[in-house]
């Protein structure tokens, strides 16, 4: 599966680097891709955990203000 979060705080590549590595520590992520320009965060893995995976992304210093989920 695949979640789509709108994250606008992301600005960088040091934003990315930051979201990458929070959301690539939870359990099932297999794959993260943070677009700069329309400010998604792609999250490609089994079972994930919209509640951890927003932690993490708090845990970056960033807030999810919204989300899809694509199966
Ligand atoms: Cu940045």
């Amino acid at each position: 599966m695949k979640l789509i979060l709108e994250v606008p705080g992301v600005s960088c590549s040091h934003c990315e680097a930051a979201v990458k590595s929070e959301v690539g520590r939870v359990v099932g992520v297999g794959n993260v891709d943070v677009d700069l320009t329309t400010k998604l965060v792609t999250v490609d893995g089994d079972h994930l955990d919209l509640q951890q995976i927003s932690a993490a992304i708090d845990e970056a210093g960033y807030e999810v203000v919204g989300h899809q989920e694509v199966r």
